[in-house]
């Protein structure tokens, strides 16, 4: 079964366990309701918490939808989800989460089974505040200015076989990913696109769907309204 499929809208909703409690996730549930999410994404580029597995069965008991992780790093793996993006990080130059994290977390995620979906994964973005992500990863983010570098980059991905392409401007970035930039790579990539960071109204998820994006993750506006 194939989650993500090119040029069918779909929006996931982004947990991050370090903000937000099991006993918060119906509340959380409830604000992300009017988004009609198709998944649930879980994980965050840094935490400091461990009720991962917890999260992650609440989120399926509560919603009857597939939760996926979208990990930080290896240890965020949790045998309850039904997939994991496998997520190299093709924007930056760090081999440690180009290939490092993975082959750290393939051990575990052979023995639990749980499905992978292999995701190249290309941060937008530069002009605000070091984001969490850049800290972590000590990797530079693409220009939104430069389309033809993040085009290339997204090509490598498709061309070493990912099955879909993230472009992220980060969890709650102050500039989203523009249209433009959507639109130029969605046009020009033959596996889905799924765009994230910044987007804070419905109207804003339905200009990325309408500039190319396939799937699009809606974070820290959810967060933020059950609060
Ligand atoms: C971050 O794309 C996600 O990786 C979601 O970002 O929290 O800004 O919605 P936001």
């Amino acid at each position: 079964m194939s989650f993500f499929t090119k040029g069918n809208k779909k929006t996931a909703i982004l947990i991050d366990p370090d903000k937000t409690h099991v006993h918060e996730v119906v509340s959380l549930i409830e604000q992300a309701a009017e988004y009609e999410p198709s998944y649930y994404l879980v994980g965050g580029s840094f935490i400091s918490t461990n009720h991962l597995d917890e999260l992650v069965v609440e989120i399926k008991k509560q919603t009857g939808l597939p939760v996926i992780l979208f990990p930080g790093d290896h240890a965020q793996v949790s045998p309850h989800a039904d997939a994991l993006l496998f997520l190299s990080l093709l924007s930056g130059r760090n081999p440690e989460y180009l290939i490092g994290q993975q082959v750290k977390a393939a051990p575990f995620i052979k023995k639990t089974g749980i499905k992978t979906i292999s995701t190249g994964y290309i941060l937008i973005g530069g002009r605000g505040p070091v984001t969490t992500v850049q800290y972590i990863t000590q990797s530079l983010p693409i220009p939104p200015e430069k389309p033809d570098l993040a085009l290339a980059t997204a090509w490598a991905g498709e061309m070493m076989g990912m099955e879909c392409i993230y472009l992220d401007a980060g969890s709650g970035a102050q500039e989203k990913i523009p249209s433009e930039l959507i639109q130029h790579i969605s046009r020009n990539l033959t596996v889905p696109l799924i765009v994230g960071g910044g987007i804070r109204s419905i109207e804003e998820r339905d200009l990325a769907f309408k500039s190319g994006a396939d799937i699009v993750v809606l974070g820290t506006i959810i967060e933020e309204s059950s609060k």
